[in-house]
Protein backbone atom coordinates (compact mmCIF):
# COMPACT_ATOMS: atom_id res chain seq x y z
CA UNK A 1 0.00 0.00 0.00
CA UNK A 2 2.57 2.43 0.99
CA UNK A 3 4.31 1.10 -2.03
CA UNK A 4 1.76 2.32 -4.19
CA UNK A 5 1.29 6.23 -2.47
CA UNK A 6 5.12 6.36 -2.76
CA UNK A 7 4.75 5.13 -6.47
CA UNK A 8 2.02 8.01 -6.84
CA UNK A 9 3.72 10.51 -5.46
CA UNK A 10 6.36 10.14 -7.44
CA UNK A 11 4.30 10.07 -10.73
CA UNK A 12 2.24 13.51 -9.30
CA UNK A 13 5.42 15.17 -8.70
CA UNK A 14 7.42 14.41 -12.07
CA UNK A 15 4.18 15.49 -13.72
CA UNK A 16 4.24 18.83 -12.04
CA UNK A 17 8.23 19.07 -12.35
CA UNK A 18 7.38 18.77 -16.61
CA UNK A 19 3.81 21.15 -16.28
CA UNK A 20 6.13 24.08 -14.53
CA UNK A 21 8.68 27.07 -16.51
CA UNK A 22 9.33 29.05 -13.67
CA UNK A 23 12.00 28.58 -10.36
CA UNK A 24 9.19 30.14 -8.35
CA UNK A 25 6.45 27.07 -9.11
CA UNK A 26 9.27 24.90 -8.85
CA UNK A 27 10.18 25.88 -5.40
CA UNK A 28 6.42 25.21 -4.64
CA UNK A 29 6.67 21.63 -5.60
CA UNK A 30 9.97 21.10 -3.93
CA UNK A 31 8.14 22.36 -0.89
CA UNK A 32 4.96 20.66 -1.07
CA UNK A 33 7.03 17.24 -1.40
CA UNK A 34 10.08 17.52 -0.21
CA UNK A 35 9.28 20.19 2.78
CA UNK A 36 9.11 19.10 6.59
CA UNK A 37 5.50 19.63 6.14
CA UNK A 38 6.14 17.50 2.48
CA UNK A 39 4.11 14.70 1.22
CA UNK A 40 7.34 12.73 1.85
CA UNK A 41 7.90 13.33 5.16
CA UNK A 42 4.28 12.72 6.12
CA UNK A 43 5.23 9.65 4.55
CA UNK A 44 8.16 8.67 6.89
CA UNK A 45 5.93 9.56 9.64
CA UNK A 46 3.43 7.16 8.73
CA UNK A 47 6.41 4.62 9.12
CA UNK A 48 5.67 3.33 12.54
CA UNK A 49 2.64 1.65 11.10
CA UNK A 50 4.87 -0.83 8.88
CA UNK A 51 5.88 -4.00 9.86
CA UNK A 52 9.11 -3.87 12.01
CA UNK A 53 10.68 -6.43 9.15
CA UNK A 54 9.59 -4.40 6.04
CA UNK A 55 10.85 -0.86 6.91
CA UNK A 56 14.60 -1.00 5.98
CA UNK A 57 13.24 -1.78 2.60
CA UNK A 58 10.13 1.06 2.68
CA UNK A 59 12.73 3.32 3.95
CA UNK A 60 14.68 2.54 0.93
CA UNK A 61 11.72 3.11 -1.29
CA UNK A 62 11.08 6.36 0.40
CA UNK A 63 14.72 7.60 -0.02
CA UNK A 64 14.70 6.23 -3.91
CA UNK A 65 11.54 8.44 -4.24
CA UNK A 66 13.12 11.05 -2.81
CA UNK A 67 15.86 10.92 -4.96
CA UNK A 68 14.34 10.32 -7.90
CA UNK A 69 12.07 13.80 -7.43
CA UNK A 70 15.35 16.09 -6.41
CA UNK A 71 17.25 14.66 -9.46
CA UNK A 72 14.30 16.12 -11.89
CA UNK A 73 13.35 19.16 -10.08
CA UNK A 74 17.76 19.65 -9.76
CA UNK A 75 17.31 18.74 -14.08
CA UNK A 76 14.13 21.05 -14.41
CA UNK A 77 16.09 24.24 -12.12
CA UNK A 78 18.95 24.20 -14.28
CA UNK A 79 16.77 23.30 -17.66
CA UNK A 80 14.83 27.05 -16.35
CA UNK A 81 18.08 29.03 -15.06
CA UNK A 82 19.18 28.24 -18.73
CA UNK A 83 16.47 29.63 -20.28
CA UNK A 84 16.80 32.32 -18.48
CA UNK A 85 19.84 33.13 -19.10
CA UNK A 86 19.78 32.93 -23.05
CA UNK A 87 16.62 34.80 -22.84
CA UNK A 88 18.91 37.82 -20.98
CA UNK A 89 21.84 37.41 -23.62
CA UNK A 90 19.65 37.94 -26.08
CA UNK A 91 17.88 40.96 -24.90
CA UNK A 92 21.36 42.26 -24.08
CA UNK A 93 22.99 41.34 -26.78
CA UNK A 94 24.56 43.78 -28.99
CA UNK A 95 24.36 43.96 -32.95
CA UNK A 96 28.07 45.15 -33.94
CA UNK A 97 27.37 44.90 -37.62
CA UNK A 98 24.67 47.63 -37.55
CA UNK A 99 25.87 51.02 -38.29
CA UNK A 100 26.94 53.53 -35.97
CA UNK A 101 24.63 56.59 -35.24
CA UNK A 102 26.00 60.10 -36.44
CA UNK A 103 26.89 62.27 -34.31
CA UNK A 104 26.23 65.76 -34.91
CA UNK A 105 29.53 67.63 -36.33
CA UNK A 106 30.47 71.41 -35.50
CA UNK A 107 32.28 73.19 -38.53
CA UNK A 108 33.36 76.49 -38.85
CA UNK A 109 31.71 79.65 -38.68
CA UNK A 110 31.86 81.73 -41.97
CA UNK A 111 33.68 84.81 -40.54
CA UNK A 112 36.41 81.70 -39.14
CA UNK A 113 35.88 80.39 -43.20
CA UNK A 114 36.13 83.61 -44.77
CA UNK A 115 38.97 85.09 -41.85
CA UNK A 116 40.94 81.87 -42.86
CA UNK A 117 40.98 82.20 -46.26
CA UNK A 118 41.73 85.95 -46.23
CA UNK A 119 45.03 84.50 -43.65
CA UNK A 120 46.05 81.63 -46.33
CA UNK A 121 46.17 84.65 -49.18
CA UNK A 122 48.13 86.68 -46.91
CA UNK A 123 50.66 83.95 -46.00
CA UNK A 124 50.90 83.01 -49.79
CA UNK A 125 52.39 86.52 -50.22
CA UNK A 126 54.75 86.10 -47.05
CA UNK A 127 52.80 87.97 -44.54
CA UNK A 128 52.62 87.20 -40.84
CA UNK A 129 49.45 87.05 -38.87
CA UNK A 130 49.98 89.12 -35.38
CA UNK A 131 47.51 89.52 -32.94
CA UNK A 132 47.25 91.90 -30.00
CA UNK A 133 45.59 92.95 -26.96
CA UNK A 134 41.71 94.16 -27.03
CA UNK A 135 42.08 96.75 -24.15
CA UNK A 136 44.42 99.53 -25.64
CA UNK A 137 45.72 102.67 -24.16
CA UNK A 138 44.44 105.59 -25.60
CA UNK A 139 47.81 106.30 -27.52
CA UNK A 140 48.43 103.19 -29.51
CA UNK A 141 44.64 103.58 -30.44
CA UNK A 142 44.45 107.02 -31.61
CA UNK A 143 47.51 109.39 -30.77
CA UNK A 144 50.72 106.78 -32.67
CA UNK A 145 48.07 106.73 -35.82
CA UNK A 146 47.93 110.39 -36.01
CA UNK A 147 44.42 110.42 -34.91
CA UNK A 148 44.46 114.33 -33.30
CA UNK A 149 42.68 114.44 -29.82
CA UNK A 150 39.64 116.57 -31.15
CA UNK A 151 39.00 113.48 -34.09
CA UNK A 152 35.12 112.80 -33.85
CA UNK A 153 36.54 108.92 -33.55
CA UNK A 154 37.55 109.40 -30.33
CA UNK A 155 34.09 111.12 -29.06
CA UNK A 156 32.65 108.95 -26.00
CA UNK A 157 29.30 108.41 -28.41
CA UNK A 158 32.29 106.04 -31.07
CA UNK A 159 34.26 104.44 -28.36
CA UNK A 160 34.14 102.80 -25.05
CA UNK A 161 35.89 104.11 -22.67
CA UNK A 162 37.59 102.12 -19.77
CA UNK A 163 38.85 105.05 -17.84
CA UNK A 164 40.09 108.35 -19.49
CA UNK A 165 42.94 106.59 -20.85
CA UNK A 166 42.17 103.06 -21.21
CA UNK A 167 39.44 102.08 -24.04
CA UNK A 168 38.60 98.76 -26.40
CA UNK A 169 40.12 99.17 -29.17
CA UNK A 170 38.22 100.80 -32.25
CA UNK A 171 40.34 99.40 -34.71
CA UNK A 172 43.51 96.58 -35.01
CA UNK A 173 45.56 99.06 -35.81
CA UNK A 174 47.32 99.25 -32.43
CA UNK A 175 48.70 95.56 -33.02
CA UNK A 176 50.98 97.04 -36.33
CA UNK A 177 52.06 99.69 -33.53
CA UNK A 178 53.08 96.90 -31.08
CA UNK A 179 54.75 95.40 -34.23
CA UNK A 180 56.62 98.54 -35.44
CA UNK A 181 58.18 99.51 -31.72
CA UNK A 182 60.16 95.91 -32.08
CA UNK A 183 62.51 97.55 -33.98
CA UNK A 184 62.60 94.59 -36.53
CA UNK A 185 62.24 95.86 -40.46
CA UNK A 186 61.20 95.08 -43.03
CA UNK A 187 57.73 94.27 -41.68
CA UNK A 188 55.01 92.43 -44.27
CA UNK A 189 51.83 91.63 -41.46
CA UNK A 190 48.07 91.31 -41.05
CA UNK A 191 46.50 91.85 -37.76
CA UNK A 192 42.74 90.43 -37.20
CA UNK A 193 41.08 90.70 -34.84
CA UNK A 194 37.79 91.94 -32.66
CA UNK A 195 37.12 95.60 -32.26
CA UNK A 196 34.49 97.68 -30.44
CA UNK A 197 32.76 100.56 -31.35
CA UNK A 198 29.63 102.11 -29.72
CA UNK A 199 27.11 101.83 -32.82
CA UNK A 200 23.42 100.39 -32.45
CA UNK A 201 23.22 96.91 -33.51
CA UNK A 202 21.45 96.87 -37.18
CA UNK A 203 22.00 94.97 -40.54
CA UNK A 204 25.04 96.37 -41.23
CA UNK A 205 26.75 97.82 -37.59
CA UNK A 206 27.44 95.64 -34.44
CA UNK A 207 29.36 97.05 -31.57
CA UNK A 208 31.68 94.74 -31.93
CA UNK A 209 33.11 93.44 -34.85
CA UNK A 210 36.30 91.84 -36.82
CA UNK A 211 38.98 93.77 -38.93
CA UNK A 212 41.67 92.70 -40.45
CA UNK A 213 44.66 95.48 -41.29
CA UNK A 214 47.76 94.60 -43.00
CA UNK A 215 51.20 96.82 -43.14
CA UNK A 216 54.35 96.56 -45.27
CA UNK A 217 57.28 98.62 -43.91
CA UNK A 218 60.26 98.65 -46.73
CA UNK A 219 62.66 100.53 -48.86
CA UNK A 220 61.21 100.87 -52.01
CA UNK A 221 57.50 100.68 -51.43
CA UNK A 222 55.18 102.54 -53.48
CA UNK A 223 51.67 103.10 -53.91
CA UNK A 224 51.79 100.82 -57.19
CA UNK A 225 52.83 97.74 -54.69
CA UNK A 226 49.53 98.75 -52.98
CA UNK A 227 47.41 98.22 -56.24
CA UNK A 228 49.14 94.94 -56.92
CA UNK A 229 49.06 93.55 -53.85
CA UNK A 230 45.04 94.19 -52.60
CA UNK A 231 44.21 93.68 -56.91
CA UNK A 232 45.56 90.40 -56.54
CA UNK A 233 44.02 89.68 -52.83
CA UNK A 234 40.44 90.42 -54.44
CA UNK A 235 41.11 88.42 -57.61
CA UNK A 236 42.02 85.08 -55.19
CA UNK A 237 39.13 85.92 -52.64
CA UNK A 238 36.37 86.92 -55.32
CA UNK A 239 37.46 85.57 -58.56
CA UNK A 240 40.54 85.77 -61.39
CA UNK A 241 37.99 87.91 -63.15
CA UNK A 242 37.84 90.33 -60.47
CA UNK A 243 38.44 94.15 -61.11
CA UNK A 244 39.28 96.77 -58.68
CA UNK A 245 39.41 100.17 -58.93
CA UNK A 246 41.06 102.58 -56.53
CA UNK A 247 39.00 106.22 -55.40
CA UNK A 248 41.04 108.99 -53.50
CA UNK A 249 40.05 109.09 -49.52
CA UNK A 250 41.14 110.52 -46.54
CA UNK A 251 42.34 108.57 -43.08
CA UNK A 252 44.78 110.34 -40.29
CA UNK A 253 46.84 107.37 -40.59
CA UNK A 254 47.88 107.13 -44.40
CA UNK A 255 48.37 109.61 -47.24
CA UNK A 256 47.68 109.49 -49.68
CA UNK A 257 44.48 107.03 -48.88
CA UNK A 258 42.02 104.98 -51.13
CA UNK A 259 39.19 103.62 -50.75
CA UNK A 260 39.09 100.04 -52.74
CA UNK A 261 36.19 98.58 -55.02
CA UNK A 262 35.73 95.45 -56.85
CA UNK A 263 33.83 94.86 -59.96
CA UNK A 264 30.50 93.18 -59.08
CA UNK A 265 31.03 89.61 -59.18
CA UNK A 266 27.78 88.72 -59.19
CA UNK A 267 26.71 90.49 -62.80
CA UNK A 268 30.40 91.12 -63.30
CA UNK A 269 30.34 95.01 -63.56
CA UNK A 270 26.99 95.49 -65.99
CA UNK A 271 25.09 96.32 -62.78
CA UNK A 272 22.63 94.21 -60.85
CA UNK A 273 20.49 94.37 -57.31
CA UNK A 274 23.56 93.23 -55.18
CA UNK A 275 25.73 95.85 -56.88
CA UNK A 276 22.84 98.10 -56.27
CA UNK A 277 23.07 98.91 -60.02
CA UNK A 278 26.65 100.55 -60.18
CA UNK A 279 28.89 97.54 -60.63
CA UNK A 280 31.38 97.94 -58.08
CA UNK A 281 31.22 97.04 -54.63
CA UNK A 282 33.20 98.95 -51.72
CA UNK A 283 35.60 96.27 -49.90
CA UNK A 284 38.65 97.92 -47.98
CA UNK A 285 40.43 101.05 -47.09
CA UNK A 286 44.09 101.86 -47.58
CA UNK A 287 47.01 104.28 -48.23
CA UNK A 288 50.78 105.22 -47.92
CA UNK A 289 51.88 105.13 -44.55
CA UNK A 290 51.72 108.52 -43.15
CA UNK A 291 55.17 110.36 -42.70
CA UNK A 292 54.59 110.99 -39.34
CA UNK A 293 53.24 107.78 -38.06
CA UNK A 294 56.64 106.47 -39.00
CA UNK A 295 58.87 108.95 -37.42
CA UNK A 296 56.99 108.50 -34.19
CA UNK A 297 58.08 104.81 -33.71
CA UNK A 298 61.71 106.10 -35.27
CA UNK A 299 61.46 105.20 -38.50
CA UNK A 300 63.11 107.54 -41.09
CA UNK A 301 60.77 108.34 -43.62
CA UNK A 302 63.40 109.01 -46.08
CA UNK A 303 64.99 105.52 -46.35
CA UNK A 304 61.65 103.60 -45.47
CA UNK A 305 57.90 103.83 -46.73
CA UNK A 306 54.86 101.70 -45.74
CA UNK A 307 51.29 100.93 -47.19
CA UNK A 308 48.62 99.63 -44.92
CA UNK A 309 45.20 98.50 -45.59
CA UNK A 310 41.96 97.76 -43.45
CA UNK A 311 38.86 95.43 -44.47
CA UNK A 312 35.52 94.38 -41.99
CA UNK A 313 35.65 90.86 -41.49
CA UNK A 314 31.64 90.58 -41.72
CA UNK A 315 31.85 92.57 -44.63
CA UNK A 316 33.58 90.17 -46.63
CA UNK A 317 31.94 87.26 -44.86
CA UNK A 318 28.64 88.74 -46.06
CA UNK A 319 29.43 89.62 -49.27
CA UNK A 320 31.06 86.19 -50.28
CA UNK A 321 28.14 83.75 -48.69
CA UNK A 322 25.37 86.50 -49.56
CA UNK A 323 23.90 87.05 -46.29
CA UNK A 324 21.79 89.96 -45.89
CA UNK A 325 21.92 90.80 -42.22
CA UNK A 326 25.56 90.94 -40.23
CA UNK A 327 22.94 90.27 -37.15
CA UNK A 328 22.74 86.19 -38.43
CA UNK A 329 26.26 86.17 -37.98
CA UNK A 330 26.28 86.67 -33.78
CA UNK A 331 22.74 84.60 -33.02
CA UNK A 332 24.61 80.77 -33.90
CA UNK A 333 21.20 79.62 -34.94
CA UNK A 334 21.88 76.41 -36.29
CA UNK A 335 20.10 76.25 -39.40
CA UNK A 336 21.87 79.14 -40.28
CA UNK A 337 25.45 77.95 -39.59
CA UNK A 338 24.40 74.47 -41.06
CA UNK A 339 24.48 76.41 -44.54
CA UNK A 340 28.19 76.96 -44.94
C1 LIG B 1 49.42 101.69 -39.20
C2 LIG B 1 49.33 102.58 -40.26
C3 LIG B 1 48.21 102.57 -41.04
C4 LIG B 1 45.12 100.80 -41.53
C5 LIG B 1 44.02 101.20 -42.47
C6 LIG B 1 41.98 101.46 -43.28
C7 LIG B 1 42.70 102.13 -44.21
C8 LIG B 1 40.51 101.31 -43.34
C9 LIG B 1 38.56 100.39 -42.32
C10 LIG B 1 38.02 99.43 -43.28
C11 LIG B 1 36.65 99.06 -42.86
C12 LIG B 1 38.20 99.87 -40.98
O1 LIG B 1 36.83 97.70 -40.78
S1 LIG B 1 36.71 99.02 -41.17
O2 LIG B 1 35.70 99.80 -40.58
N1 LIG B 1 39.97 100.58 -42.37
O3 LIG B 1 39.87 101.83 -44.20
N2 LIG B 1 42.73 100.92 -42.28
S2 LIG B 1 44.33 102.05 -43.84
O4 LIG B 1 46.11 101.74 -41.62
C13 LIG B 1 47.17 101.71 -40.80
C14 LIG B 1 47.28 100.84 -39.76
C15 LIG B 1 48.40 100.83 -38.96
C16 LIG B 1 50.62 101.70 -38.31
Amino acid sequence: MMKEKLEKIKEEALRKVREVSDSDALNEIRVAYLGKKGELTAVLKSMKEVAEADRPKMGQLVNDTRSAIEEVLDQAKQKIEEAVMSERLKKESIDVTLPAKKLPMGHRHPNTIALEEVERIFIGLGYEVVSGPEIEKDYYNFEALNIPADHPAKDEQDTFYINGDILLRTQTSSVQIHEMEKGRLPIRMIAPGRVFRSDEVDATHSPCFHQIEGLVVDKQVSFSDLKGTLTSFAKELFGEETKTKFRPHHFPFTEPSAEMDVSCFKCGGSGCRFCKGSGWIEILGCGMVHPRVLEMRGIDPEEYVGFAFGVGLERIALLKYEIDDMRLLYENDQRFLNQF
